[in-house]
């Protein structure tokens, strides 16, 4: 029943690359200062938000300290690059409001304090034959379902030379309310069937930074808002 949704509303982020160092790192606090405000009530972060396997584990365990300020349920599906969390055998400290999608199968989290059930499948290998939304479960009841993708978004897996590919019949198929993408790094919206899915561009950088805050209303709406750093 509609009715019994709840009024949430989440930033969708992706591809931040600390570590890199080059014009990145201060963007995590400017993310974190818009989750920080009264309306929002929680994090999305769609893959890559780490650089590199190199990067040091106090960028990693502080980063983690500083999400974890926000006190809002923040979930992080692993990209491509975030190697240090689907590679290591470190299990880096993470404050109890962050949660980790690990299973290389695909993960389910219902946040019950906000009616959202979050699901993604992180990148382990990112090969043309890793599909991250292949197989995408069915809808949960009563809550927002939404699933979290890191790749690249393709026509069709006909001759298909990329990695990680999704493709518009998978998100067309997905049955949820909300596809977070991440990897490319510009806002973008995909049209699949009646699916909603965004990728929300990269907050640092030197080129374009956004971030998408997702407004979900009890009446069912759902409203996608861009917003540029
Ligand atoms: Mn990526």
């Amino acid at each position: 029943m509609a009715t019994r949704l709840k009024d949430v509303t989440l930033v969708h982020t992706s591809d931040v690359h600390l570590g890199s160092g080059y014009h990145y790192d201060e963007y995590l606090e400017k993310i974190i200062a818009i989750v920080q405000s009264p309306e929002v009530d929680g994090l999305l972060i769609a893959g890559d938000l780490f650089d590199n396997k190199e990067v040091s584990h106090k960028t990693v365990v502080d980063t983690f300290e500083k999400l974890g300020t926000t006190n809002k349920p923040t979930v992080i599906l692993p990209g491509n690059h975030d190697t240090l969390l689907t590679h290591s055998d470190v299990k880096f400290p993470a404050p109890s409001n962050i949660h980790i999608l690990l299973d290389p199968e695909g993960e389910s989290l219902l946040l019950s304090e906000l009616g959202v059930n979050v699901w993604g499948k992180p990148v382990y290998n990112h090969t043309p034959e890793f599909r991250p939304m292949e197989q995408t479960p069915h809808q949960i009841e009563d809550v927002w379902n939404i699933f979290m993708a890191h790749g690249m978004v393709v026509n069709s897996l006909e001759n298909n030379l990329r990695s990680s590919p999704i493709t518009i019949e998978d998100l067309a198929q997905a049955n949820c309310d909300y596809v977070a993408l991440g990897h490319v790094h510009a806002f973008r919206q995909i049209i699949a069937g009646e699916t909603v899915a965004y990728y929300s561009g990269t907050p640092s950088g030197i080129y374009e930074k956004t971030l998408i805050k997702l407004r979900l209303e009890s009446s069912g709406k759902v409203s996608v808002n861009r917003m540029d750093l």
